[in-house]
């Protein structure tokens, strides 16, 4: 990838990091940790891979993304927006009553979800159906999907992990946001999911381990598991959990936490600074 193009996926990725903290902070509570977390893995799969259109969200011949944490709402209609699946005034309407933005994904709701999510492990059960039905219709097209490290807990995405391979489902490419964090500690203290590497590469799929934060990285992981014959993907995303927001950054505090709309607004700011860019990306 051109480095113009790299400045580009940085430069929008500092807008949907503003537009998500700025979205959470108007609501004044949310899940900023895991939804920042997850701002450039979203930002180049929707700006430079996914075959999506915001005219036809449901069109049949799509990429699909399946964010199983689907805590991490906030940061997809964020990019969505910026797509044109929906106006941006949304944003401001998060988990309020009635709205088409709730905290958590629903595909019955808001224009460009492709699964509802929020009950950790379901997504890969939900991603694998796509990706076999994808099979079936002839629809050579791919399903991304990304999970949590603490949701990797689960056993199902054990499971998952099992009948994927089996199916040699080589059109589901995965992603494990590994941020380190879960609801009310760290990973390695309340279930440790290491070697994650070794467990992916044992149940058969084909695994890499790149920064999340940096776009040249990500990308190389993307092209290469694009071009996989046989094997599902998993792309191990090292993450940091409320990256660039400097209240939620590394505080094990920021998985679902009250955010006050001036200090939302002030880490807006401090994003513009040069300092902080290069920090944050
Ligand atoms: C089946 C299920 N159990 C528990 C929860 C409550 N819950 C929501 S997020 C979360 C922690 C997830 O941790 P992780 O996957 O690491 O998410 P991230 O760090 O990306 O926010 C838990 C336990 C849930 N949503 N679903
Ligand atoms: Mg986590």
């Amino acid at each position: 990838m051109e480095i113009e193009e790299v400045k580009q996926l940085q430069a929008k990725a500092k807008e949907i990091r503003k537009m998500t903290i700025d979205a959470i902070g108007y609501l004044g509570v949310g899940h900023i940790g895991g939804a920042l977390s997850v701002v450039e893995i979203l930002t180049l799969l929707y700006e430079k891979h996914m075959d999506v259109s915001p005219e036809n969200p449901r069109k049949k011949h799509r990429d699909k993304l399946v964010i199983s944490k689907g805590h991490a709402g906030p940061a997809l209609y964020s990019i969505l927006a910026d797509k044109g699946f929906f106006p941006k005034e949304w944003l401001h309407t998060l988990n309020a009553g009635g709205t088409n933005l709730p905290s958590h994904c629903d595909m019955n709701r808001t224009p460009g979800i492709d699964m509802s999510t929020g009950s950790l492990g379901q997504g890969i059960s939900a991603a694998i159906g796509i990706a076999l039905a994808n099979r079936l219709d002839g629809i050579d097209k791919k399903v991304y999907l990304i999970i949590g490290d603490g949701e990797s807990n689960e056993g199902q995405i054990w499971e998952g992990a099992m009948a994927a391979a089996h199916f040699r489902l080589n059109n589901m490419i995965a992603f494990t946001d590994y941020n380190k964090m879960q609801i009310d500690g760290y990973v390695h203290e309340i279930m440790n999911v290491e070697d994650l590497n070794a467990k992916w590469n044992a149940f058969g799929w084909f695994v890499q381990r790149v920064n999340g934060h940096d776009f040249q990285d990500m990308n190389m992981a993307i092209e290469r598991a694009q071009k996989e014959l046989y094997r599902p993907s998993m792309i191990i995303l090292d993450t940091i959990k409320g990256k660039g927001a400097f209240f939620a950054e590394r505080n094990l505090a920021n998985h679902n936490m009250n955010v006050n709309y001036e200090t939302a607004q002030e880490a807006c700011r401090l994003l513009d600074t040069p300092d902080a860019l290069e920090k944050s990306l």
